[in-house]
C-alpha cells in the first residue's frame, strides 16, 4: 500500500510531481522525494495532534483518519494497521518524524546526497536517530517496504485514476474531461470544467458555447450562454441585439502557471490546532481541480467561496469586464497549468484555447508565466533555467500561433516574471504551520528541506544563498525583457500586444500602506504562491493599469446593464 493514502498527500505529492512532468524536467526521487515529504508531514501531524488533544499516538492516528471522508477513511485505517505500531513505538521513544519515515522506508539517504530533515533532531542528530529507529522497526513486519510502497494509490481508490491522469495532463491536453459536444466547455465544474472555462449551456451542440457570436441574435434560444435571449415585445427586436449588439463583447482568457490557476493548499489541512471534522469534505472536488482554485483567481475568478476558511475575497479581470458589460457573462477561459513555462505555453497551453476566429467574439488574452522559467528543484538549478534565446523562440512561435486562433480585434496582455526575492525576505524567519505548535520549523527550514529532497518548486528563490537569489532575479528580468521587446516590436493581424511588469512589489507596498502584512500575500503552506488577497489586489492593480495605458481594449460601459439585470437576473449564474 502506498503511503499516499491520504488524499491531500496524494495531491501534495502529485502536484509537485506534475510541476516536473508537465515541464519535462526529469523527476528523480532523491532521498524518497515527495513520498518522504508526505510521510514526514503525516507523522508530524499525528505527533502534534496527540499533543494538542493530550491523547496517545494511537488515538491521534484514529483521529486523523476520522477527519477524512469515508472512502479514504478505510484505506487510512488499513495503513494504520500496518504502520501504526512502528509510528507509535518510535514517536513514544522521542524519535523525530524524519527518523520515523526513514524507518518506514519512505525516506532514504541516497549517496552522495546528505539525509534530509525537516524537524530538529534529538539525541545525536538525524543519522543516529535513523539508526535507532531502523533497529526498533525490525521488531515489526519484515515485508514493510513491499506492503507500503508497491501499490499505486491512483489505481486503488474509485474515481481517483481519472483525477491522477488529469493532474498529470494525460487526458485531453488540459481540456474538460466531460465535454460531450467537444466545444471545450463543460456542464460540470471540476476536471477542467466550469471552474476553468464558462459553463456550457448546451452540451449536445458545439456551436452553442460561451463567447460565440449569437446566431440570429438569439431570438429563440441562448447560443452564447450569457443568459440573454428572446424578443422584446415592444420593439419586436431580439434582446441580444438591443442590449449587446453595439456593446463589443469580449472574453477573457489566460495562458498561465500555478499562480494564474491559483494553486492553494488550505493551511487548515496542515495545522493540527485547527484541523477538524469535515475539513476534507470536498477533497475530491479539490483534487479534480488539481489543488487550484481558478474560480477565485485574479484573472478568471467569478465567486467568493467560503470553504475551507478563505482568507480574502475574489476580484478578477473577468469580473471587471463582466461588470462593465453583462453581455460578457461566462466568457472566460483559464488555461493555466501548475509548472507551466514558456515552452509548455507554446506547445500545449496555447493549443488548448477554444476560440473560433470566425464564429466567436474577440478576447483579451493574458499571457502570464511568472516564475517556472527560472524555477526548478534541480541541484544545478541555473542550468535548468530558460535562456533568453529559448524564451524568445518559444514566445515568437506562441504569438504566431495565436494569430491563427484569436478573432480579429483581440488583445494580448503579457506580464513579466515576478521578482521572487520577496519570498525569502518576508518568510524565512517566520514559522511554517507545521512548526507553529512547538516553534520548530521556519520557512528557511522548509525551503532547505524541499531543496534537499530535490522537490522544491524553486531552488533559485527559496534559498538562503543571496547570490543565487539575485542571479535568479536577474535571469527573470532578462526573460521579462524578451517579452517586453517582442511586445514593442511585433505586430499581428488579429490582435494588439501590451506588456506590463508583474507588479508584485507595488501590490505589496499598497497592502502594507493599508496596514496589511507582506506575508498575507504569500501562500502559508507552500511559502511560494500568491495568496487569495494577492490574487485580488493584483487583479485590481492590473485593471487600473489597463484603464490608464490600454483603455481601448476594455470597451465601453454597456448602458443596457441595468435592463439586462432586470430582465435576466443572474443570467443563469456560473
Ligand atoms: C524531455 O527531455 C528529454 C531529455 O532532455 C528529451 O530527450 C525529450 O525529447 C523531452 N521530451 C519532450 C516531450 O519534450
Ligand atoms: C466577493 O466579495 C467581495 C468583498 O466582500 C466583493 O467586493 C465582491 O464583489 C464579491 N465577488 C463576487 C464574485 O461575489
Ligand atoms: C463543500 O462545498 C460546498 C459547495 O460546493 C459548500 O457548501 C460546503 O461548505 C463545502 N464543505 C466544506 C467542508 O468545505
Ligand atoms: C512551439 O510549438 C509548436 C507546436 O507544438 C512546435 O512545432 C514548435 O517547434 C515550438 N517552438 C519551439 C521554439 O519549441
Ligand atoms: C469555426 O466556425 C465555423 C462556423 O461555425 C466553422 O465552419 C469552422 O469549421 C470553425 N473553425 C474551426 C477552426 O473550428
Ligand atoms: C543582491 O542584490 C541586492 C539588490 O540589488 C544588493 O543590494 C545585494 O548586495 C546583492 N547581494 C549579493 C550577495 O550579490
Ligand atoms: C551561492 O550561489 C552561487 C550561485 O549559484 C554559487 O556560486 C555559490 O557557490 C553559492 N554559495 C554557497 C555558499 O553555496
Ligand atoms: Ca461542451
Ligand atoms: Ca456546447
Ligand atoms: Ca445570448
Amino acid at each position: 500500500m502506498d503511503f499516499k493514502f491520504l488524499v491531500f498527500v496524494l495531491l501534495l505529492s502529485n502536484s509537485v510531481a506534475a510541476f516536473y512532468k508537465s515541464t519535462n524536467r526529469s523527476l528523480k526521487d532523491v532521498n524518497g522525494g515527495t513520498d518522504c515529504a508526505a510521510c514526514t508531514i503525516i507523522v508530524s501531524l499525528i505527533d502534534q495532534l496527540s499533543l494538542v488533544y493530550s491523547e496517545s499516538i494511537d488515538q491521534a492516528m484514529q483521529r486523523l483518519c476520522g477527519y477524512l471522508p469515508d472512502q479514504y477513511n478505510t484505506v487510512c485505517k488499513e495503513f494504520i494497521y500496518v504502520a501504526g505500531p512502528i509510528i507509535v513505538d518510535l514517536l513514544a521513544n522521542g524519535e523525530s518524524p524524519d527518523a520515523v519515515c526513514h524507518a518506514l522506508t519512505f525516506c532514504t539517504t541516497d549517496p552522495p546526497n546528505p539525509p534530509c530533515k525537516l524537524y530538529p533532531q534529538p539525541r545525536g542528530g538525524l543519522e543516529a536517530g535513523i539508526k535507532r529507529s531502523k533497529l526498533r522497526a525490525m521488531k515489526y513486519t519484515s515485508n514493510l517496504r513491499e506492503l507500503l510502497v508497491n501499490s499505486d494509490i491512483c489505481n486503488m481508490l474509485p474515481g481517483l485514476k481519472q483525477i491522477c491522469e488529469m493532474i498529470e495532463g494525460k487526458l485531453n491536453n488540459h481540456e474538460p474531461v466531460l465535454d460531450i459536444d467537444k466545444d471545450g466547455f463543460s456542464i460540470i465544474d471540476s476536471l477542467r470544467g466550469s471552474s476553468w472555462r464558462g459553463k456550457d449551456c448546451d452540451d449536445s451542440r458545439a456551436a452553442v458555447h460561451p463567447g460565440a457570436r449569437p446566431v440570429d441574435w438569439d431570438r429563440y434560444e441562448d447560443s452564447n450562454c450569457n443568459g440573454i435571449y428572446g424578443v422584446d415585445p415592444v420593439s419586436g427586436k431580439p434582446y441580444e441585439q438591443l442590449f449587446c449588439g453595439d456593446s463589443k463583447p469580449m472574453g477573457v482568457g489566460l495562458l498561465g502557471d500555478s499562480a494564474g490557476a491559483h494553486f492553494h493548499i488550505p493551511a487548515e489541512w496542515v495545522t493540527p490546532t485547527v484541523m477538524g471534522l469535515d475539513m476534507f469534505a470536498n477533497i475530491t472536488f479539490v483534487a479534480g481541480n488539481e489543488l487550484d482554485w481558478p474560480s477565485m483567481s485574479g484573472t478568471t475568478g467569478y465567486q467568493n467561496l467560503t470553504w475551507p476558511t478563505v482568507h480574502g475575497w475574489t476580484d478578477s479581470a473577468y469580473l471587471r469586464l463582466r461588470q462593465r458589460n453583462l453581455c460578457n457573462h461566462r466568457d472566460y477561459q483559464n488555461i493555466a497549468v501548475n509548472g507551466a513555462r514558456a515552452s509548455s505555453a507554446n506547445s500545449t497551453l496555447s493549443r488548448s484555447l477554444s476560440r473560433n476566429q470566425t464564429s466567436d467574439y474577440p478576447m483579451i488574452l493574458f499571457y502570464s508565466l511568472i516564475g517556472n522559467d527560472v524555477c526548478n528543484g534541480h541541484p544545478d538549478t541555473i542550468e535548468h533555467m530558460t535562456t533568453p534565446e529559448v524564451m524568445k523562440a518559444n514566445v515568437i512561435d506562441t504569438l504566431a500561433y495565436l494569430d491563427t486562433v484569436l478573432p480579429a480585434g483581440s488583445a494580448l496582455i503579457m506580464t513579466g516574471l515576478a521578482d521572487g526575492r520577496v519570498l525569502w525576505k518576508y518568510m524565512n524567519s517566520r514559522y511554517h504551520p507545521l512548526g507553529e505548535l512547538r516553534g520548530d520549523v521556519t520557512y528557511a527550514d522548509l525551503y532547505a528541506y524541499l531543496m534537499c529532497l530535490q522537490v522544491s518548486p524553486c531552488n533559485g528563490w527559496m534559498s538562503s544563498n543571496e547570490t543565487l537569489r539575485n542571479f535568479t532575479s536577474e535571469r527573470a528580468a532578462a526573460l521579462s525583457k524578451v517579452l517586453q521587446d517582442l511586445a514593442s516590436t511585433r505586430t499581428y493581424k488579429n490582435y494588439k500586444i501590451h506588456y506590463m511588469d508583474f507588479a508584485l512589489h507595488t501590490v505589496i507596498d499598497e497592502w502594507v500602506a493599508q496596514g496589511g502584512k507582506p506575508w498575507d500575500l504569500i501562500e502559508p503552506v507552500d511559502g511560494f504562491h500568491p495568496s487569495q488577497i494577492s490574487q485580488a489586489l493584483t487583479a485590481a492593480y492590473t485593471w487600473t493599469h489597463l484603464m490608464q495605458n490600454f483603455p481601448e481594449v476594455l470597451g465601453k460601459e454597456n448602458p443596457h446593464n441595468e435592463q439586462i439585470r432586470q430582465l435576466f437576473g443572474d443570467q443563469g449564474g456560473h
